[in-house]
């Protein structure tokens, strides 16, 4: 059956027929990939989240403060991101500095998406929102991407205000390498959750080890239904590959290379799990000769960047 979020143009071919380009928006595509997770929406009451309380809000001085400050990474942690493709780093930012994050975010989402919506996306904040910049380009998050990917400087992809509205379901198995257009391993996702995010919230959750994109390199990709996520999920059981799922403690924010495969669970409860997630690369990276529809609207975040250039525009800064 074709997917009701695809144009003819996108929906034409085979369902792993993916060599075109997209011809909608970036929100539109989140609509259509969070169509392909397998399982229904959850039904039955939303359960309460323990009580969170991030005390005073940070001034604009302290918020700047935190974000200009190295994150002692040591290099256990980095040898785990190297091995396992992920890691999960407590304490990267304060409380007070994440409620302070949230609430911009939330009323950026506000004011630009529907509010029936039940994954809610908007990109490239930082270029309107100060505050958001500050986060976004920090040296405390550029640094400690710099240090897991080993690359003297790394660039800005994008940004991603992420927010799963109570009860809304999966988020499909997929890894990023098949979405960016960057013709590099050397690319990695910040997943900031802007509060504790409990297991029944829908944290992300990571298969185990770097060569575990192998496993499922050969599940055919479908772009009308959820025969992929549910193939991912099989082949994955099969093997043995072993799933970090657990929640995040406040503060805490995992880094993603985007060969690591990952879902996320439905939000069940009754706050909606809002995130920043932003997407840097090492410097000297290149488009990959040809992007295909599982890139979204690519060219608003590398703007006149060709297929086979290095990536170096002006949204694309050197973050640290
Ligand atoms: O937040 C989610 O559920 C998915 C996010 C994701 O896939 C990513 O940031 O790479």
């Amino acid at each position: 059956m074709r997917n009701p979020h695809l144009s003819e143009t996108t929906a034409a071919g085979g369902a792993s027929d993916v060599d075109v380009e997209w011809d909608r928006g970036n929100d539109q595509w989140w609509d259509w990939y969070m169509s392909l997770a397998d399982g229904p929406a959850p039904d039955g009451p939303l359960v309460e989240p323990a009580a969170h309380d991030p005390g005073a809000p940070p001034d604009d001085d302290a918020v700047l403060t935190e974000l200009a400050e190295p994150y002692p990474i040591t290099d256990a942690q980095i040898a785990h991101f190297r091995t396992e493709s992920f890691v999960k780093l407590p304490g990267v930012l304060t409380p007070g500095t994440l409620a302070r994050l949230r609430a911009r975010l939330r009323e950026m989402l506000d004011d630009a998406v529907d509010p029936a919506v039940g994954f809610q996306s908007l990109e490239m904040m930082w270029l309107d929102d100060a505050l958001v910049r500050a986060a976004v380009l920090s040296p405390r998050i550029g640094g400690i991407s710099a240090a897991l990917l080993g690359a003297e400087q790394v660039r800005l992809y994008h940004d991603n205000a992420l927010s799963k509205e109570s009860g809304a379901g999966r988020t499909p198995w997929h890894f990023d390498a098949h979405h960016f257009p960057l013709d590099s391993p050397d690319v990695l996702t910040a997943w900031i959750p802007l509060q504790p995010t409990p297991q029944e919230m829908g944290p992300l959750a990571f298969a185990r080890g770097a060569g575990t994109w192998k496993v499922v390199a050969d599940v055919d990709f479908d772009k009308h239904g959820t025969s992929y996520d549910k193939g991912v999920s099989e082949a994955f059981r099969l093997s043995g590959v072993t799933v970090e799922d657990g929640a995040f403690a406040a503060g805490e924010v995992s880094f993603h290379s985007a060969h690591c495969f990952h879902t996320a669970g439905a939000n069940r409860t009754t706050v909606p799990r809002m995130v920043l997630a932003t997407t840097y690369f090492a410097d000297g990276v290149r488009v990959v000769p040809a992007p295909t529809m599982i890139s979204g609207d690519w060219r608003k975040f590398i703007p006149g960047a060709q297929p086979g250039a290095v990536v170096a525009s002006d949204r694309n800064p050197v973050v640290a």
